[in-house]
């Protein structure tokens, strides 16, 4: 994904017409191909990537997107920007449309703009960084204060793969999770740990929450990732 200007993001928004997105001209010829299992396939979900500069929001979606880690200097995203992606949920399609945040304090104020309509945060931090951790709490005061209420909340250590750096242990997320009631695991953009979990994760919650019905167990977005997730040295991916 190219990192834009912040002046350039409305418009870029006006892109997002349905002719841009996948399926669209076949969903066209039958209403009903739209609509699995009751589920409008057809709806975007606005999903945003927060947290301090240099944690790895832009690595996060890159390797989402397109499978690959760019090492080497840093280049902190200026303003804002998005990326679709189609997340296959069970046979169905969920659409995210995932926007990058510039993490540096001078963006704070474009990026809180965002807020508002969001249907999904991604919160991260970085283990090999405290001050990252630490300002988690000021972050979710901030989501708390401008988000909608039902938005989903996952919060993600990156950076996973920093063995020997790393500063803030598993448990310390995993407390903090607890403590705001929000899903928690560790990722690596780098070795692509749990990243793409993590969308799915989202995908799964925000496509529940549209199809739930008041009968049905209730879906726990916190027991399905820790179901899933995989831990540092588990795994290669
Ligand atoms: N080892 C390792 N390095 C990472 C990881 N994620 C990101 N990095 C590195 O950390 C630096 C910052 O990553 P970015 O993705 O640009 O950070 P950002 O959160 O988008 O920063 P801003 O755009 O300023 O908000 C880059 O040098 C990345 O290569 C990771 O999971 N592991
Ligand atoms: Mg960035």
């Amino acid at each position: 994904m190219q990192a834009v200007m912040a002046s350039d993001a409305s418009k870029l928004r006006l892109r997002v017409t349905p002719n841009t997105l996948p399926c669209q001209n076949d969903d066209r010829v039958n209403d009903n191909a739209n609509v699995s299992m009751g589920y409008d396939e057809t709806t975007i979900h606005k999903t945003i990537l927060v947290g301090d500069s240099g944690v790895g929001k832009t690595s996060l979606l890159v390797q989402f997107d397109q499978g690959k880690f760019q090492a080497g200097s840093f280049s902190a995203t200026v303003g804002i920007g998005f990326t679709n992606k189609v997340v296959d949920v069970e046979g169905t399609k969920v659409k995210l449309q995932i926007w990058d945040t510039a993490g540096q304090e001078r963006f704070r104020s474009i990026t809180r703009a965002y807020y508002r309509d969001a249907n999904a945060l991604l919160l991260l931090y970085d283990v090999s960084n405290k001050a990252s951790f630490d300002n988690i709490r000021a972050w979710l005061g901030e989501i708390n204060e401008y988000a909608q209420e039902d938005v989903v909340i996952m919060l993600l250590g990156n950076k996973a793969d920093m063995t020997s750096e790393r500063v803030i242990r598993t448990e310390d997320g995993e407390r903090l999770a607890n403590e705001y009631n929000v899903a928690f695991m560790e990722t690596s953009a780098k070795t692509g740990m749990n990243v793409d979990l993590a969308f799915m994760a989202v995908a799964k919650d925000l496509k529940m929450k549209k199809t739930r019905k008041p009968t049905d167990p209730k879906f726990s977005v916190t027991d399905y990732v820790n179901q899933e997730k995989q831990s540092v040295g588990c795994c290669s991916s």
